[in-house]
């Protein structure tokens, strides 16, 4: 087969094993053989790689500081949504804010405002995420969709607010259906207001964020209902998403209880959806805590659903892990270390964890060793210390060639390499398939250039195999 790039099997073409590896394996500029970790962070006199550094930063992932409050039209729009104190900011906070979960106890004030977090970190990670206050949609004294008077509107985007609301107080009738204290109103059903459909109209997805320690849920659930019912009849093409959040502590010390929070909100929420007469929507539910990786876990199910090149970039996986007989492959954000893809088997937890954990080492150690010392001699990663300057550090610590490897006692390797603007392959794969590092290089640097077109295509392009037809990967 015509190709200009293959994937061959490690055990498969023995003729390239002696080829010297010079442009896949980057030099150790540190022996760290104690700890049983190479991190091939690069040759700290590399022109190039000070360079790409550079240039890293100078396309560093954007995440605007929260409540910036500048929407933009042209990204995904999250909602995130939910009674208040369910821990939608700490969630925001933690995953796209590297603000560590204790904090999240006394550095968070409530939020007042529709607050818009753009995360612009790569092609494949850019979306933007509104956290609403907890009182939208449910505890403010008319259940209204959209309420200038309770809400501040001038912390709304022009397009959320271009339309006044087309149903004032009088023409929105009072269910009293024993929400709350009794007098909430909410829409007709099968109505849509003006404001709901610039609200939900626009939105990819809606997260519902979910107290799972703050028994009964009956009133919550009602008002998930309702949201989801008003979402679905403005957008029925939105995701939604429940993160039953919290899942930690006493009361979720096994499994079990988690399982049954799970089940029963489930089951209540469809008896409602039936109820209210919802058009079919599938409901996604995620047991999340931000003590652990759930939380990560949850939200890169929901950004994965925003990337339309999906299934090609699960193909290619599914590719390499095969040819390189690997165990498991996660394509990484690595600013917010959410995962953008993987191969089709099954994702395990601990598998997760494991690559997810590698990623904050790299960085740590690349952060202190791998960056290039200014001209004083002090390093980078130690004159910046603030916090928007800790993410330059995070970018600075991060260019086309980082690269690690970290043998486990039980015989796996853990193999990191960067495959793009702040993207990661993080393979998992046993010492035994691993003896032909150059080869694995080789099919990762394959895996490298068709993930490059795929992210040179635009959102509107059609996106098939038969596109990458120059990349032909075959297992030989
Ligand atoms: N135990 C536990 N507490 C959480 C979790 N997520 C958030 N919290 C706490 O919940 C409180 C309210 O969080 P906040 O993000 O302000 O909620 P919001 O009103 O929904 O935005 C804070 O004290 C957080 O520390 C979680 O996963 N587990
Ligand atoms: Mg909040």
């Amino acid at each position: 087969m015509a190709s200009t790039s293959t994937i061959f099997s490690p055990d498969e073409a023995p003729e390239l094993l002696s080829t010297t590896d010079t442009n896949n394996d980057i030099s150790v500029p540190y022996d760290n053989g104690d700890t049983g970790e190479e991190d091939d962070v690069g040759d700290e006199n590399n022109p190039h790689r000070r360079k790409s550094s550079s240039s890293s930063s100078s396309s560093s992932p954007s995440m605007h500081s929260l409540g910036g409050r500048s929407d933009r039209p042209d990204l995904p729009r999250i909602l995130l949504m939910g009674p208040r104190r369910s821990g939608k900011t700490s969630i925001q906070r933690v995953v796209f804010g590297k603000m560590s979960p204790h904090e999240t106890l006394f550095r968070l004030e409530p939020t007042q405002t529709v607050e818009i977090n753009v995360v612009e970190h790569n092609p494949l990670c850019r979306f933007q995420v509104w956290d609403f206050p907890g009182d939208y949609g449910g505890d403010a004294p008319y259940h209204r969709p959209f309420d200038p008077i309770t809400y501040d509107v001038t912390a709304l985007p022009p397009s959320a607010i271009s339309r006044p609301p087309r149903f004032s107080v009088d023409n929105i009738h009072d269910t009293s259906n024993g929400i709350g204290n009794g007098n909430i109103a909410t829409l007709p059903p099968g109505l849509v207001s003006d404001s709901d459909a610039s609200i939900f109209g626009n939105a990819r997805a809606l997260i519902f964020v979910i107290d799972a320690q703050d028994e009964p849920y009956d009133h919550v659930l009602r008002r998930l209902t309702d949201v989801v019912a008003r979402a679905v009849r403005s957008n029925p093409t939105i995701s939604v998403e429940v993160f039953i959040n919290k899942v930690d502590g006493e009361l979720f010390l096994s499994d079990e209880p988690k399982y049954d929070c799970r089940r029963d909100i489930m089951q209540q929420v469809a008896d409602e959806l039936a109820e209210a007469e919802v058009p079919d929507v599938h409901v996604a539910y995620y047991l999340t805590s931000i003590y652990d990786h759930s939380v990560y876990e949850a939200f890169s199910k929901c950004v994965q659903k925003l990337v339309p090149t999906l299934p090609t970039l699960e193909e290619l996986a599914n590719v390499l892990v095969t040819t390189c007989s690997m165990e498991k492959a996660f394509l990484f954000d690595v600013a917010s270390k959410l995962y953008i893809s993987t191969d089709s088997t099954p994702v395990d937890m601990q598998s997760y964890e494991l690559c997810s954990d590698m990623i904050d080492v790299v960085l740590d150690v690349s952060g202190i060793y791998g960056v290039k010392p200014d001209i004083e001699g002090r390093r980078v990663g130690e004159m910046m210390r603030n916090a928007e300057e800790e993410e330059d550090d995070e970018v600075a610590a991060y260019d086309n060639e980082s690269s690690s490897v970290i043998r486990l006692s039980n015989g796996m390797v853990l193999y990191l390499k960067e495959v793009g603007t702040m993207l990661a392959l993080v393979c998992l794969t046993r010492s035994e398939n691993f003896k032909k590092k150059s080869l694995v290089n080789y099919n990762i640097e394959c895996f490298k250039r068709a993930l490059k077109m795929l992210m040179e295509k635009t959102p509107e392009d059609s996106i098939d195999s038969s596109s990458l037809q120059h990349v032909s990967l075959h297992n030989t």
